[in-house]
């Protein structure tokens, strides 16, 4: 029912002379960016929500469903990696001492800053073995590496202005999880005037009906978050570029 609204920006801006690639199968329209002006932003793919025993688990939740959406964001970052685009991974991450950690969030979630496994080290604390990114979505030296306190990646961190910096206006965002941290950020970057898009089956959550609900809420009336597709049709637009 979406469909019977226009998208605002009519479908992603362009961007004058730039090249622009296109998604022409994106929800709810076509996604077009400018080739030089798009970042990837990989979204807190780190050991304390995929892992069981990680922060995730403490919280209560099955974590295996995660699992499913690394492949597919695995083949985002090869394919933006390949066509030079920045690249930026996030981890949710605390500093040791937890000054950037408020009382509220310590007080509804306790497990964080604890350890319950020594292997793993202080669930959701900067530094930590717990705290790393997955192997098969590693950064690589060079790409942005971003500690972020809170669930969006805007707030309090310095990732604006090392997109402004660069000149980016559109993001291609992976991570996990959908309703929490992908779509705080997705709204904190819509506000701030990005153009977005979230790859599909490249986000999860541990519960699908709100990761189905997420991606329905950002595409809808004429995409007024952004849009979605899946890996392959980035890929494809990405190997196009
Ligand atoms: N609990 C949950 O679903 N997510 C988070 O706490 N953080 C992120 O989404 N990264």
């Amino acid at each position: 029912p979406w469909s019977r609204w226009a998208p605002c920006s009519g479908g992603g801006s362009g961007d004058g002379d730039q090249p622009v690639a296109t998604i022409a199968s994106a929800r709810p329209s076509t996604f077009r960016f400018p080739r030089a002006k798009c970042a990837l932003v990989m979204i807190d793919w780190q050991r304390d929500f995929l892992d069981v025993g990680g922060f995730g688990h403490a919280l209560g939740n099955d974590v295996t469903p995660l699992q499913k959406a690394l492949g597919p964001a695995a083949a985002v970052l090869a394919a933006a990696r390949a066509a030079g685009m920045p690249i930026v991974h996030t981890l949710e991450a605390h500093r040791p001492d937890m000054s950037d950690c408020p009382a509220a969030k310590r007080a509804r979630c306790p497990a964080i800053g604890t350890v319950q496994d020594e292997a793993r080290g202080r669930l959701l604390v900067a530094g930590e073995p717990g705290n790393a990114i997955v192997d098969a979505v590693a950064p690589l030296p060079g790409e942005i590496v971003i500690h972020k306190p809170g669930k969006g990646a805007f707030y309090n961190t310095n990732l604006e202005a090392e997109l402004r910096s660069r000149g980016v206006s559109h993001l291609i965002i992976t991570g996990v999880t959908t309703e929490v941290c992908v779509q705080t950020t997705a709204r904190e970057a819509n506000d701030r005037g990005f153009d977005l898009l979230v790859v599909a089956d490249a986000t999860e959550s541990y519960f699908p009906q709100f990761k189905a609900s997420t991606l329905e809420m950002i595409v809808a009336q004429g995409a007024i978050v952004g849009w979605t597709a899946q890996s392959t049709e980035v890929v494809d637009a990405l190997a196009a570029a």
